[in-house]
């Protein structure tokens, strides 16, 4: 095992006995989502994932540890410390560890614990991806490296139309990263279940996304699969409100001259603040979605 990971003892309890167990991301609690909902979310998260017969594994870096499985206190602490607390890819872990600092890990970082800890399956909102005008200003989130070279299944409900979704199939396409739209043929855009750009498979059940992930690893691959999740039509949001509130959270974001690794964590706030909350229930209904399927397919997996 890693020298630098801390596995819960909950955790480790399930791993050992090849019990089902879910990675969860915690720049979600900090940075993509406010106090005190971001820690409710967390929690209420975790629970999904337990009464549909799985372990979660909330992830984060505290005090310079890799940790998988944290404690109410942990998550509160990083939910009410919010921005104040690191946004940690993969280019900042070593930084964190050598220095002993706190991080709130995004869906590359999660990936990369989620494996060192032996967990094949983590859930999440929406991943990072191709930005908008990328030809350009070549921001393109680590998340889709990772994707690439670590072979852990994200289920997520797309990506947010913050991002350039064609750009950014594009590019797992290159990287050979297998997107699977869940009871869907289109990718879903995060707030809505259409984005116009098709998935490359639809499959669904947990047992197909169990066998297409087994059949990857059998066939030697290194990287990971994406799982598409709609979010349920009873909470998606009227698409032109959506729209209009990421077309002025963009323009603002450029008028300040947001960029780097605030540029995501910016959007999301800015598109919340515009909506008046309404897309903050979007966001947690389908979180939740996403546990759910996660750890049904945990459990396939597991089997
Ligand atoms: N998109 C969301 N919600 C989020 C994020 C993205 O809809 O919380 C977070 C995730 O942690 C993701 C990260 O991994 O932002 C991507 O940041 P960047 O674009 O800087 O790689
Ligand atoms: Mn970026």
């Amino acid at each position: 095992m890693n020298a630098y990971l801390d596995i819960s003892p909950e955790v480790k309890a399930a791993l050992d006995a090849g019990r089902p167990v879910v990675a969860l991301e915690s720049t979600i609690i900090s940075h993509g989502m406010p106090y005190p909902r971001n820690v409710e979310t967390a929690l209420l998260v975790e629970k999904t994932i337990r009464d549909n017969g799985a372990i979660p594994a909330t992830i984060a870096v505290i005090g310079g540890r890799l940790k998988a499985g944290l404690s109410h206190e942990e998550i509160e602490y990083l939910g009410k410390t919010g921005r104040g607390v690191a946004k940690a890819s993969r280019r900042d872990l070593p930084a964190l560890v050598a220095r002993k600092a706190d991080g709130a890990t995004t869906v590359a970082t999660t990936m990369i614990i989620a494996h060192m800890a032996g967990i094949n399956i983590f859930a999440t909102g929406g991943i990072g991806g191709v930005h908008r005008g990328a030809e350009v200003t070549m921001d393109i989130s680590a998340d889709l490296e990772e994707l690439a070279q670590t072979p852990v299944m994200v289920v997520c409900a797309g990506a947010k139309s913050i991002l350039d979704l064609g750009l950014t199939l594009e590019y797992l396409e290159t990287k050979g990263v297998p997107v699977v739209g869940y009871g869907t043929e289109e990718l879903p855009a995060f707030y809505t279940r259409e984005s116009g750009f098709g998935v490359d498979y639809r499959v669904d059940s947990p047992e197909e996304l169990a066998a297409m992930f087994r059949a990857q690893r059998e066939l030697g691959y290194k990287g990971g699969m994406l799982v598409t999740n709609p979010i349920p039509a009873e909470y998606a949001m009227d698409k032109k409100t959506i729209d209009a509130a990421i077309d002025r959270a963009l323009a603002d974001a450029r008028a300040q001259g947001i960029h780097g690794k605030e540029t995501t964590p910016f959007l999301l706030a800015r598109v919340v603040e515009l909506t008046g909350g309404d897309s903050l229930e979007s966001n947690i209904k389908l979180v939740l979605n996403n546990a759910m399927v996660a750890a049904q397919t945990a459990r396939e997996l597991s089997k």
